[in-house]
């Protein structure tokens, strides 16, 4: 039995997640929708440290100043009361039918003018209520057809919509950082910024990148069959890694924000490896220390049980996975693999301190491109070291 989750372990959902109530392509929704503050309250009481949520998961689109006011006062004192952290807080620029063509990237400059003012007063909310992260996920930033956007143009304005969101945290000195979600498609037939490299890309052009990083998710890389683990670990070398949603995806298909590791499973231990227990060979490497975010769907055919259960699950998983990588990392039979693999041997530089390229070029070292091409790397039955602690 894993333990149960405390405040420590900073565990933290979406409203939208456990908030959803099943409505999909082909069919109506199969549960009730309840008001933000039993969710909240809910995962309280199952141990979660902190709670994110969309403008639109807790007040109308249409509401009015006064409506919207109410209600995040009510949700900001449920929250207060239940002691959990609101620590991100995000702008739905994909629901409502004025962003079909995209909310910073549409075609129809009077639509990115109003997603930047909705994008702007979401800023303010998320200062006002304590977060310190801004996730800025553009679903339907993209095409489904080639000819129908100037790409370059999408770009630039994707690059304008950043920093001028960028500027004005700055300006207003809130203590808010941006982190961007990278999706290959869905909805769109194709979304910009598909992956965390193409987003680091973006960033790097920013006026105001420094506030700028990623918010990986599980399912959004490996839906572009990449590797998250190695997605997340690009991200903290460039110091990016800002924020994580983690949920379960199994294979190329729709988004399945399944439950945390009831998708790859040996995908999702080796990322809670890294999250835990950090690079192997490089303890000065950044290290991830924000929420564990969990951006997941209780799917379909689970009725209200099943979303408390669900929830559950996705935070022991976590726990799970996160015990059996300490025993890994602890046991000296993997360090013993590890040393023969030279996995440690990674971190020293190929260079020597101060060589030069021509010391390189012209260095008469003893060298058997055949004997070394015989080597045995041991990656296998490292592997199946790491098997042994996850089912064994
Ligand atoms: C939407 C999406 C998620 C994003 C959310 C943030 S909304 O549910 O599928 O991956 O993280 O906007
Ligand atoms: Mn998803
Ligand atoms: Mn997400």
């Amino acid at each position: 039995m894993p333990r149960t989750p405390t405040k420590d372990d900073k565990f933290s959902f979406g409203l939208w997640t456990v908030g959803w109530p099943g409505a999909d392509p082909f069919g109506v929704a199969t549960r009730p929708v309840l008001d933000p503050w039993e969710y909240s309250d809910k995962l309280a009481e199952l141990g979660a440290w902190g709670i994110t949520f969309h403008d639109n998961d807790v007040f109308p689109f249409d509401a009015d100043d006064a409506t919207r006011e109410r209600i995040c006062t009510q949700l900001k004192d449920a929250t207060d009361k239940a002691g959990l952290v609101i620590e991100m807080v995000t702008t739905n620029t994909f629901s409502h039918p004025v962003f079909k063509d995209g909310g910073l990237t549409a075609n129809d400059r009077s639509v990115r003018r109003f997603g930047l003012r909705k994008v702007l007063r979401a800023v303010d909310l998320a200062a006002e209520m304590g977060a310190d992260t801004f996730v800025m996920w553009g679903g339907r930033e993209g095409s489904e057809y080639d000819g129908s956007k100037d790409l370059y143009a999408a770009l630039e304005r994707y690059k304008e919509g950043l920093d001028t969101v960028a500027g004005y945290i700055k300006s207003k000195d809130y203590d808010l950082r941006i982190a961007l979600e990278p999706k290959p498609n869905e909805p769109r037939g194709d979304i910009f910024l598909p992956t965390a490299g193409h987003a680091l890309a973006l960033i790097a052009e920013l006026e105001h990148g420094d506030i700028v990083g990623l918010n990986p998710e599980t399912g959004h890389e490996q839906m572009a069959n990449l590797n998250y683990t190695h997605g997340l670990a690009q991200a903290l070398f460039s110091d990016k890694l800002f924020h994580i949603d983690l949920n379960g995806q199994r294979g190329l298909k729709y988004d399945q924000d399944l439950v945390f590791g009831h998708g790859d499973l040996i995908s999702a231990f080796f990322t809670v490896d890294l999250l835990e227990n950090g690079f192997a060979g490089s303890p000065d490497a950044p290290r991830y220390t924000g929420p564990k975010h969990f951006d997941y769907k209780p799917s379909r055919t689970e009725y209200l049980d099943g979303v408390w259960e669900s929830a559950a699950a996705c935070m022991s998983m976590y726990l799970m996975l996160a015990e059996k990588a300490k025993a890994f990392r602890a046991d000296s039979r993997v360090q013993e693999a590890m040393a023969y693999s030279g996995i440690t041997e990674l971190a020293r530089p190929t260079l020597g301190e101060g060589e030069s390229v021509e010391s390189l070029l012209a260095a008469d070292e003893p060298f058997d491109a055949d004997e070394a091409g015989k080597r045995d790397c041991g990656f296998v039955a490292l592997q199946q070291l790491a098997m042994e602690h996850l089912i064994g």
